[in-house]
C-alpha cells in the first residue's frame, strides 16, 4: 500500500489523481489531501476517501471544515505552514505537488529534505528554482517522477536506457527533446486579432482539460516556456536541446532523440490520468480505464514551428533559463500576477507579455540565488508587477 499526500486535491490534478485511487483503491491511499479555499469539495473528498490529514491553507475556512468533519478521525491543519510539516509525516509514501504557482515552493522542498517521492505536477517549482531542487534531490536520494504529460512521455522514453558500465552505472546521452504543444486555442490567429482576444477565449482550451491559470499559460504558451525550463532541470539537458514543436492533436506527447539519432516518443488519447498513474506506480505498469489510442481514426499527425513572435512567452522563457539566476523567478512571479489581471479583464491578452518584459528589466537581476533569494524576489516582484496595472 502506498501512502500518498496529495497537495492541491481540489484542483484538476488532485481530483484526477483521487479517480485513479479510487481505481486501485488496494494499492493507494490518500493520506493527505490539502486545499487553498474550495471547502466544500475537501470535504466531500475527506468524508469519501478518510485521509489521515485534511489542511486547508486558508485559514478563515478552518472552522468550517473542523465542523464539517468532527464525526470523523480525521487531523484538520490549516495555514500555509502545515503544508511543510504535513508533507515530512513518517507514514508518506509520495508527495504529489499538484497545487499551482510558488506556493509549491517550500512544501515540495521540505518534502525532498524528509526523503519522500516527488510526483511533481507543480511546475513551477523547478521553473523558480531548478538548480536547488535538483541538487536537493540528489543530496537526499529523493526520485522527482514528472506528473506532466509532456516529461512523463519524456521520462517513459528514457526508462531503460540506463545500463551498467562495469561496476558504473550509465545512461545513454540525449541529443534533443521533442517538446510537443498543442498551440492552444489561439495558435492560428493573427497579432492583431491576439489584441482584442478575451479571457473566456483563452480558457477554452481545444484538447486539455485543465485549471483556469495553466489553461491562460496554454493559450499564451508560457506553459511550454515553463516546461522546456521544467525539462532542462528534470533530464539535465540545455534550453537549445529543447525542440518545441506545436502538434496540435496532442497525440504524441513528446519525445528524445538520442546520440545515434533513435527516436522514442510515448503516444496516447489526452489524458492526464496515466502520467499521474505512472509516477504513483513506477516502475510499474498497472491498467487503466477508459479511451484507447486509435490511429486509424486519428489518421495523420501534424507538427508544426512555434511563431516565437506571436507567441512572445515562449521566447522570454528561452531568454530567462539563458540567462538563468533569479530571472526564471522573475518571469514566473510576474505571470501569476499578470495571469489573473488578465482573467479578471484588467488587462488585454498581449499586455501579459509586454508587462513581463516590463518587470524582467525593471526587478533585480541576481546571478547565485539561495531560497532567500527566491521568497524575496517573488516578493518583490508580485507589487511591482501590481503596480503597472490599472486600478
Ligand atoms: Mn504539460
Amino acid at each position: 500500500m502506498k501512502r500518498i499526500a496529495i497537495l492541491g486535491s481540489t484542483g484538476s490534478i488532485g481530483t484526477q489523481a483521487l479517480d485513479i485511487i479510487r481505481e486501485h483503491s488496494d494499492e493507494y491511499e490518500a493520506y493527505i489531501l490539502t486545499a487553498n479555499n474550495s471547502v466544500d469539495l475537501l470535504i466531500e473528498q475527506a468524508r469519501e476517501f478518510k485521509p489521515e490529514v485534511v489542511v486547508i491553507a486558508n485559514e478563515a475556512h478552518y472552522e468550517t471544515v473542523c465542523k464539517a468533519l468532527d464525526d470523523l478521525p480525521i487531523k484538520v491543519f490549516t495555514g500555509a505552514d502545515s503544508l511543510c510539516e504535513v508533507v515530512q509525516m513518517a507514514d508518506v509514501d509520495i508527495v504529489l505537488t499538484a497545487m499551482v504557482g510558488f506556493s509549491g515552493l517550500r512544501p515540495t522542498i521540505a518534502a525532498i529534505k524528509a526523503k519522500k517521492t516527488i510526483a511533481l505536477a507543480n511546475k513551477e517549482t523547478l521553473v523558480v528554482a531548478g538548480e536547488l531542487i535538483t541538487r536537493l534531490a540528489v543530496e537526499n536520494r529523493v526520485a522527482i517522477l514528472p506528473v506532466d504529460s509532456e516529461h512523463s512521455a519524456i521520462f517513459q522514453s528514457i526508462v531503460g536506457e540506463n545500463y551498467a558500465d562495469g561496476k558504473q552505472f550509465a545512461a545513454n546521452e540525449i541529443s534533443r527533446i521533442i517538446l510537443t504543444a498543442s498551440g492552444g486555442p489561439f495558435r492560428k490567429f493573427t497579432l492583431e486579432e491576439m489584441e482584442h482576444v478575451t479571457a473566456a477565449q483563452a480558457l477554452k482550451h481545444p484538447n486539455w482539460e485543465m485549471g483556469a491559470k495553466i489553461t491562460i499559460d496554454s493559450a499564451t504558451m508560457m506553459n511550454k516556456g515553463f516546461e522546456m525550463i521544467e525539462a532542462k532541470w528534470l533530464f539535465g539537458v540545455r534550453p537549445d536541446q529543447i525542440d518545441v514543436h506545436v502538434h496540435p492533436e496532442s497525440i504524441v506527447h513528446s519525445a528524445v532523440e538520442f546520440i545515434d539519432g533513435a527516436v522514442k516518443a510515448q503516444l496516447g488519447v489526452p489524458d492526464m490520468r496515466l502520467p499521474i498513474q505512472y509516477a504513483f506506480s513506477f516502475p510499474k505498469r498497472q491498467s487503466l480505464s477508459g479511451e484507447r489510442l486509435d490511429l486509424f481514426k486519428i489518421g495523420n499527425l501534424h507538427f508544426e514551428r512555434p511563431d516565437m513572435e506571436k507567441f512572445d512567452c515562449l521566447k522570454i522563457a528561452f531568454e530567462a533559463a539563458e540567462r538563468g539566476g533569479n530571472m526564471p523567478c522573475i518571469v514566473n512571479a510576474a505571470n501569476e500576477i499578470v495571469n489573473l489581471a488578465f482573467r479578471q479583464g484588467r488587462i488585454g491578452y498581449l499586455d501579459i507579455s509586454r508587462l513581463i518584459r516590463r518587470a524582467m528589466a525593471d526587478a533585480e537581476f541576481i546571478a547565485t540565488p539561495t531560497l532567500e533569494t527566491y521568497l524575496e524576489t517573488d516578493a518583490k516582484v508580485r507589487k511591482l508587477v501590481g503596480s503597472y496595472l490599472p486600478n
